[in-house]
């Protein structure tokens, strides 16, 4: 019999523990947050962990590969069917893997990139000075509207026009509107740029059809695959037969060794569940939900960057009120509401120490929470930030969190069995 972790490591098995039991019992509104299903957890904990597979299927450096394959090429299969795309890889251990295998495939270091600035909810992998891509290659940016806060295309264009970048992304970590991929693929072409995008965020709208999809109109689309898609820990690329060589080989051996074999078992089921009819209801309702809380914390006299949402987050401009996204941050955690601290566009702010909160539906959605809850967790935002200083009131409404939680139940028998 397999010893159970609490008998060989006590102090990792009440970690997990701890954590299976905070997942359940507070309100996960991190926007970048999913809940993988039981079938995910399983094939991410599998025997493949052990396995090395430098390569790829049918062309391994290693032998004893013939189980990895299978689980690789479902992975593959599966997100070229999903995304209509020709090329998948879905080797990357994460998106800023994917970022960089991408760039990697399609430029040289040295080359100018244009992307959205990290301050107006850009990502760092975007041209950020402190990661990899500010220091290998020239960044310029572009921003959003300072009137709407909505992506200035004109800015895009003229900046795209005088800088000549070989390579344009798109794609956010903090921005509640749609894209206009046409748009983008307009201007990249105009200038003779790649244009990639980054769906880490939206895939699992794009999958669900509820947000229009980039891979069409980009040459390349990266993501992650634990966000809206609701897989493991783990990025993916997306491509044109075209580009395929380029991109495998920049992925291995241009920048990791073996593969993560049991991540991609789990990348594969999760894919599998992304391919299921509900999928798509999930999808409509992730932004269903956001629509409604948007409207109960604005009916509350809250502020929304660009004024509400057409997906899965909102940004609060918290700050608009006196209040440090920080502190807000601070004060919903200990009402049982887990948010992060976000910088807002134009922030007056630092960035620990900003003027907005980023707030998100789809690990509330897997859940089961809909409209009706929606409005009540409004109602329980605007309470908790208005009593921040109290704290017998946020213990309050953290009871009352925790008693919604009991009607949503997350990982069940993991809470029973740890
Ligand atoms: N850290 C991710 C997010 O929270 O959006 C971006 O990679």
């Amino acid at each position: 019999m397999p010893l159970p972790l609490a008998q060989v490591d006590p102090e990792v098995a009440a970690a997990i523990h701890n954590e299976t039991l905070r997942q359940h019992e507070g309100l996960e509104m991190i926007a970048s947050e999913n809940f993988v299903s039981e079938a995910v957890l399983e094939a991410a904990g599998s025997v493949f962990t052990n396995k090395y597979a430098e390569g790829y299927p049918g062309r391994r450096y290693y032998g004893g590969c013939e189980f990895a394959d299978v689980v690789e090429n479902l992975a593959r299969d599966r997100a070229k069917q999903i995304f209509g795309a020709e090329h998948a890889n879905v080797q990357p251990h994460s998106g800023s893997q994917a970022n960089a295998a991408a760039y990697a495939a399609i430029i040289a270091p040295g080359d100018t990139i244009l992307g959205l600035d990290l301050a107006h909810g850009g990502h760092l992998t975007h041209g950020h000075k402190l990661s990899f891509a500010g220091r290998l290659y020239k960044t310029t940016f572009y921003h959003v509207r300072k009137d709407t806060e909505t992506i200035d295309y004109d800015e895009m264009e003229a900046v795209a026009v005088k800088e000549q970048p070989k390579m344009i992304i798109g794609g956010a970590s903090a921005y509640p509107r749609l894209w206009d991929f046409e748009r983008m693929r307009a201007i990249a072409d105009k200038v003779g740029a790649k244009y990639v995008f980054d769906m880490a965020h939206i895939a699992g709208l794009v999958a669900g059809g509820a947000h229009s999809s980039p891979v069409p109109h980009a040459h390349i689309t990266t993501t992650t695959t634990h966000k809206t898609l609701r897989g493991p820990r783990s990025g993916l690329i997306l491509s044109s037969k075209e580009l395929a060589q380029a991109i495998d080989r920049a992925v291995f051996p241009g920048e990791q060794g073996g593969p993560l074999v049991h991540i991609v078992a789990a990348k594969a089921v999760a894919f599998g569940e992304v391919m299921k009819p509900d999928f798509r209801e999930y999808a409509a309702q992730i932004v269903a939900n956001a629509k409604v809380l948007a409207e109960a914390l604005q009916a509350a006299g809250y502020r929304l960057v660009s004024g509400g949402t057409d997906n899965h987050l909102m940004l609060v401009d918290v700050f608009e009120k006196g209040i440090l996204g920080s502190e807000a941050e601070a004060a919903l955690g200990k009402a049982g509401i887990t948010v992060n601290k976000n910088s807002i566009p134009w922030d007056t702010n630092p960035p620990m120490k900003p003027s907005g909160i980023r707030v998100g539906t789809p690990a509330l959605t897997t859940r089961g929470m809909k409209e009706s809850e929606m409005r009540q967790i409004g109602a329980w935002i605007a309470q908790a930030l208005e009593q921040r200083g109290d704290d017998a009131a946020l213990a309050r409404i953290r009871g009352e969190v925790a008693e919604l939680c009991e009607h949503f139940p997350l990982y069940a028998w993991r809470r029973q069995s740890a």
